[in-house]
């Protein structure tokens, strides 16, 4: 069977959600790399994969799947081992609120793309930046208040799930654009979770394109 490839970057943090789900599920893979900052997310070639012209894409069993959230429920689907999701409705449905409080309104306004608009419009960087760092503060706090009843170690309980799996991620988008660090809950979860080396070898400063 050929290894699935993972279209990603490395300080994408979408890519870096499908890298820890591939890692947790045990799934070997191979990178190809398309580098943001020089804009190879646009070319033809890619775009003919995904046409939205971002990163994840992964190529896998003969078909392209696009959106890291609907990559890391594929791969939870048929990979059962590890399961992201809880069995219970309820359950699930919180978990999946809070990967989305991540996924769907935080990371995506805090895009390479929507901040390239900001300047675009005229905003300078300390007006972009500034953008940026209410925007995941906002969303923290929000993800603070979600799992303020859970024990941890991890966002729900004691099993890694899809929450975890988003919140990783925009740690590194939070610290590049300087946000104050005030939620204990969320970093110690964050230090449970690079302790496994599932999380730990998916983070940006391990890919070959790190720079
Ligand atoms: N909702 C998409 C978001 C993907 C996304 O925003 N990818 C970013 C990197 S994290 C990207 O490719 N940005 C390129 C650009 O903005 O031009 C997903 O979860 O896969």
């Amino acid at each position: 069977m050929t290894k699935p490839i993972l279209h990603g970057y490395f300080r994408s943090g979408a890519s870096f959600r499908v890298r820890i789900v591939l890692n947790l599920k045990g799934i070997a893979y191979e990178d190809a790399i398309h580098h943001l900052g020089k804009g190879e997310q646009n070319d033809p070639e890619y775009r003919a994969l995904n046409p939205q012209g971002l990163v994840p894409a992964l190529e896998m069993d003969d078909a392209v799947y696009t959106q890291s959230l609907a990559i890391c429920e594929y791969l939870d689907e048929t990979y059962l081992d590890r399961p992201l999701l809880p069995p219970d409705p309820v359950a699930r449905a919180k978990v999946r609120a809070f990967a989305q409080v991540i996924a769907c309104d935080v990371h995506p306004v805090q895009n390479l793309k929507i901040l390239n608009r900001l300047r675009a419009l005229g905003l300078d960087e300390k007006q972009v930046v500034a953008w940026a760092v209410q925007t995941i503060d906002e969303g923290f706090d929000a993800c603070a208040q979600l799992i303020a009843d859970e024990d941890g170690p991890y966002c729900f309980g004691r099993d890694v799930s899809l929450a975890d799996v988003c919140l990783i991620p925009q740690f590194v988008n939070a610290r590049r654009f300087g946000v104050e660090m005030r939620w204990p809950k969320l970093e110690a979860i964050e230090r449970a979770c690079l302790a496994l080396d599932a999380f730990a070898s998916a983070a940006p400063g391990r890919q070959p394109d790190a720079e």
